[in-house]
């Protein structure tokens, strides 16, 4: 009988043979993290090469004279900059800004009826887990508030592997067929002559792609929706977007979709916010979730299924194997099976985030795949992508890839390889009964669907409506996200240099809905409409709305996980100051302080407080809500500063709740806002109104006034 233990030894990266020595003189000596040191004169540890020698000075290259030539005898020097050199590997070709964290899954009851996947057996079980979000479009240096999908993929280490869901934050895609996914990320990506524009959606190359490929529609929508402005990781929802399969110990098949719900609720920003946002604080996603986790704020997802049958996928309007379409909550309803909890930042931002690879072929037994073209299409594609990336194949040997279950097998050798089979056995079958064997039982099955017909090219005829959901989404939307909509058309075709494109663009709303494609028309000076686009399939279906598809429907009922900019001189009332503290601490929310120095403020009170920006360093759009609280000098110097009077306006006209004292009103005059207070200018009397206010932001945003400000 076989022995099945590994031959592969242990990951030797970060170890060293000095690992277990003992410290017998006084050369060497551990380092916090348990590493070794050289040490020096002064107890110091000592700077080493690569090759671990001791360096004397790393301030001056080894030269002839202090003014001559530098010497190739300069060992320390050339690794050093050979090194640096290569410090670069090629950034993902898409989702190249990314940011990671990670934390656990945690399972809620067995799903054994439905599928044989470890992780979901046991009720409690927890399991290690990595995510990265991402943008799409722009290159790693780029800002965070792009208007883009966001990815959201998701390592688990299971027992039986990993599993990674390598989802978006919209539920569906632009193209059904993976062979279009070159053209459409040449189209999004800056044009290839003039490398411009970045991280933008709004130009020809784009538009021209979307409007000739009408499957993209429904897509469209949910780009130009607020969906595409997260104002937090924290505050979007997942989606693995394709169907995938549960199967069970005994092979039966379930259709199953996932979702990550936010447990905080979802909110976005404006766009005119997101522009600036982006000048203010490029890394203001990236930031968020730093923030939110080092202060144990940890983020938080059910993860939620739609399970469903043949019957139903034979029954539904829909193919279930078309990326680009959904099945309403309302339809089939989701069902929370876990949780993930994101709680512990990397160590280092390249080891881990960058270095993660993800590969939606990475399933453990129990879950697997459906027929969809574009999921087969990301099969192939992943594992090319981190073979470029990663420079060869031993990627897995980083820890970040490595799993966190036993694991051995007969790959050897190649770049960099970390672990390497020991003894004389690597292959089976062998006759030393050494090595691990497969197992029939506890190995991978896959479905063994039913699969015939004729080799063809052909997207099939149930993949043809391509406006019925996009018009669904349309109308699901409450009216300020419909405006939204109109808006983010509107500014994104006026981009559009090419007329033709912006008409097709049009032409396609019109099978969509005819107030919009008008709406959008009239405001990029159409002298007449273009007649509708033609459509694969005639007739678009009237289908339900799905409130579950608004952000606004789906917003938190608390300020919880949010933040209040207080915006504060010398002399501020300091009572107010503290109640309002209180109760955004209450709340589970966090206060930023701004004030015209950064070296604090003192209050009435005669209490120093350390604050955190500028006025100029702290624009209004960083914040969830503000508060005015200058005292009444202090606003004298406020109402001078553009800064100050737009902190004011932008947060007025970002429909946002402004809390105010009376001594604030010289500003708002400045500032334009104080003949037009409405239901979100709320006038903070003494510390008593700030419990009431601060409950008030839950709303988070005083949507009725954007037709006054015209938002766009
Ligand atoms: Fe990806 N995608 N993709 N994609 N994708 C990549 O893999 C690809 C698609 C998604 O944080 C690449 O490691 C093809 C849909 C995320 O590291 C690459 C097709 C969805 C990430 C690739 C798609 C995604 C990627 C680039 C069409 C949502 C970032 C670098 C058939 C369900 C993962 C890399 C991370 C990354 C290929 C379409 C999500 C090139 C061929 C649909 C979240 O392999």
């Amino acid at each position: 009988m076989a022995k099945k233990t590994s031959k592969t030894s242990a990951p030797t990266a970060n170890t060293s043979p000095l690992d277990n020595v003992t410290i017998h003189d006084q050369k060497l000596r551990r380092g916090e993290g348990g590493e070794l040191h050289q040490i020096a004169e002064d107890g110091a540890p000592v700077l080493t090469t690569a090759q671990g020698g001791p360096v004397t000075d790393d301030q001056n290259t080894l030269r002839v004279g202090a003014r001559g030539p530098a010497l190739i005898d300069d060992f320390h020097f050339r690794e050093k900059i050979f090194h640096f050199d290569h410090e670069r590997i090629p950034e993902r070709v898409v989702h190249a800004r990314g940011y990671g964290a990670h934390g656990y899954f945690e399972t809620y009851e067995s799903l054994a009826a439905y599928t044989r996947a470890d992780l979901f057996q046991r009720p409690g079980e927890k399991t290690p887990a990595f995510v990265r979000f991402s943008t799409v479009a722009g290159s790693k240096g780029s800002f965070d508030l792009a208007r883009d999908v966001r990815g959201f993929a998701v390592k688990i280490y299971t027992q039986e592997g990993n599993w990674d869901l390598v989802g978006n934050n919209i539920p569906v895609f632009f193209i059904q067929d993976a062979i279009k996914f070159p053209d459409m990320v040449h189209a999004v990506k800056p044009e290839p002559d003039r490398e411009f524009p970045q991280a933008q959606s709004a130009h020809d190359n784009f538009w021209d792609f979307i409007t000739l490929t009408p499957e993209s529609m429904h897509m469209i929508m949910w780009v130009m929706s607020d969906r595409a402005i997260p104002r937090s990781f924290r505050f979007m929802e997942g989606f693995g977007v394709h169907t995938f399969r549960f199967v069970n110990a005994k092979d039966e098949s379930t259709f199953v979709k996932f979702h990550w719900k936010p447990k905080l609720g979802l909110q976005s920003v404006a766009w005119n916010e997101a522009v600036k946002i982006n000048g203010a604080d490029p890394d203001f996603h990236r930031r968020d979730l730093w923030q939110s986790i080092q202060a144990g704020n940890y983020p938080e997802w059910e993860l939620c299924v739609q399970l469903f049958d043949q019957d139903f996928a034979d029954s539904f309007d829909f193919d279930i194997l078309d990326p680009t379409k959904i099945i309403p909550e309302e339809i089939l309803p989701v069902q929370p099976i876990g949780r993930l909890v994101l709680d512990r930042m990397p160590d280092n931002f390249f080891a881990e985030t960058e270095q993660v690879a993800f590969m939606t072929q990475n399933v453990p037994p129990g879950i697997d795949f459906s027929n969809d073209p574009l999921l087969q299409g990301r099969n192939f594609s992943y594992l090319d992508t981190q073979l470029k990336r990663l420079g060869g194949p031993n990627f897995t040997h980083i820890p970040i890839n490595a799993p966190k279950c036993p694991f051995a097998n007969f790959q050897q050798d190649g770049h960099m390889a970390m672990r390497n089979p020991v003894g004389r056995v690597n292959y089976q079958p062998n006759s030393f009964g050494e090595g691990p064997r497969e197992s029939p039982l506890k190995g991978y099955r896959h479905f063994p669907s039913e699969e015939h017909g004729q080799k063809v090219r052909l997207r099939p005829e149930s993949f043809a409506d391509h406006y019925s959901q996009a018009r669904q989404f349309y109308v699901s939307q409450t009216p300020p996200e419909q405006r939204h909509i109109a808006m983010a058309l509107i500014f994104e075709l006026s981009k559009v240099e090419t007329p033709v494109i912006r008409e097709r663009m049009v032409s396609h709303l019109l099978n969509i809905d005819e107030t919009l494609a008008s709406k959008v028309g009239n405001a990029l000076g159409f002298l007449s409409m273009p007649k509708p686009a033609d459509a694969a399939m005639p007739t678009r279906q009237d289908l339900d709305p799905s409130p579950a598809l608004s952000i606004v429907e789906r917003g938190p009922k608390r300020f919880e996980g949010r933040k209040l900019g207080i915006l504060v001189t010398d002399g501020a009332d300091g009572e107010i100051f503290k109640a309002l503290l209180a109760a955004v601490t209450e709340q589970k929310a966090v206060v930023e302080i701004i004030a015209p120095k950064v070296g604090g403020a003192t209050l009435s009170d005669g209490k120093h407080i350390e604050v955190h920006h500028m006025i100029d360093g702290g624009p209004s759009v960083l914040f969830d809500a503000v508060v005015l609280l200058p005292s009444a000098t202090g606003v004298a110097d406020l109402v001078k500063e553009a800064a100050a009077r737009d902190f004011v306006a932008d947060a007025f006209a970002h429909c946002k709740f402004i809390g105010y004292v009376d001594a604030a009103l010289p500003l708002m005059h400045k500032a334009g806002i104080a003949h037009a207070m409405d239901e979100g200018t709320i006038n903070l009397g003494g510390p008593r109104d700030a419990p009431a206010f601060v409950q008030e932001l839950g709303k988070l945003r005083i949507w009725a006034r954007e037709p006054s400000v015209k938002l766009n």
